[in-house]
């Protein structure tokens, strides 16, 4: 059957905040869980990856978990192995213990974010490619996705892993011509991911279908996603603002952008 109750870690966050009102539509209902409250939704947990004993309180029941929470952006070693290594191994854990059956899992396009972005002509990049961390943060993102891979194998836990893109309101740089994913389609491909058959550890990208797309969706479309957004009507307004990217420029290099240069820091 398809999953009806689905915990939502991150809920707070910008895409968390996002889905919390995309997700329903497709009837799902949601469970929230954040570090940080969410005064306006009775019921929400509040409560730290850290803390084992809320998070199997959190997950039981549950036919399915959407994995947001963690740290976003790079950060120190220990504030990622904290948040997004120790915090995804036990919600895994606490998964496995209370019998759900699927995970999906925020990756980041920042695990494979060192492979050369493609230039005209070049094939887009498999999901196959060989991971290319660009930072701590997708340090952890690449451990999500082996974490999940052992538990599909040794427990049987199913996990979509979703190399996400930038999923904002609007694409704001260049870059993210090539990587956005609209909420909408956000909403669309965690919809696939939650009731697809037989997804064992399927790795895919998340993003709109972009004039601009630097990777394979093909894994993402096999899921069951149509997206029907594409960047390019920002395209126009975004080149004239910044112009193309600079092929010398080594913020412009890689599929991780300026993650593989001068990554954004947590502010905390
Ligand atoms: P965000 O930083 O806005 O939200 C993350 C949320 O996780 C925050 O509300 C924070 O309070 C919570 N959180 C952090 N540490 C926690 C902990 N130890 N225990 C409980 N909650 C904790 O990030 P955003 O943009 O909403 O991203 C959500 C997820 O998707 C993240 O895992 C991020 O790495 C991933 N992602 C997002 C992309 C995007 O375009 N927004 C792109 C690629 C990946
Ligand atoms: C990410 O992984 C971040 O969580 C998000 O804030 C964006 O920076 C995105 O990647 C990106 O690559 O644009």
């Amino acid at each position: 059957p398809a999953p009806r109750t689905v915990l939502l870690t991150g809920a707070a966050g910008g895409l968390g905040t996002l889905m919390r009102e995309l997700l329903p539509e497709y009837g799902y209902e949601l469970r929230l869980f954040d570090v940080r409250p969410l005064d306006d939704a009775p019921g929400a947990i509040t409560a730290d990856l850290a803390d084992r004993d809320a998070l199997r309180e959190a997950v039981r029941g549950a036919d399915a978990i959407v994995h947001l929470a963690g740290i976003s952006l790079e950060s120190s070693f220990d504030k990622i192995l904290a948040a997004n290594v120790q915090g995804t191994y036990n919600l895994y854990e606490a998964a496995r213990e209370e019998g759900v059956r699927r995970i999906v899992f925020a990756s980041s396009n920042h695990a494979v974010g060192f492979t050369p972005r493609p230039r005209e002509g070049d094939p887009l990049i498999p999901v196959g490619t060989p991971r290319r961390p660009d930072t701590f943060y997708g340090l952890s993102k690449s451990f999500g996705e082996d974490l999940a891979q052992l538990y599909w194998d040794k427990h049987g836990l199913e996990t979509v892993s979703v190399r996400i893109g930038s999923c904002f309101p609007e694409p704001t740089s260049v870059r993210m011509l090539s990587v956005w994913m609209s909420p909408a389609d956000g909403a669309r491909l965690f919809h696939a991911a939650l009731t697809a058959e037989g997804v064992g550890h399927t790795v895919v990208y998340g993003s709109s279908a972009n004039t601009r797309l630097w990777w394979d969706l093909s894994s993402a479309r096999a899921l069951g996603y149509e997206p029907q957004d594409d960047s390019e009507p920002y395209a126009e307004k975004l080149i004239a603002e910044q112009g193309e990217l600079d092929p010398d420029n080594p913020d412009h290099a890689c599929l991780g952008g300026h993650f593989t240069t001068n990554p954004p820091i947590w502010p905390y």
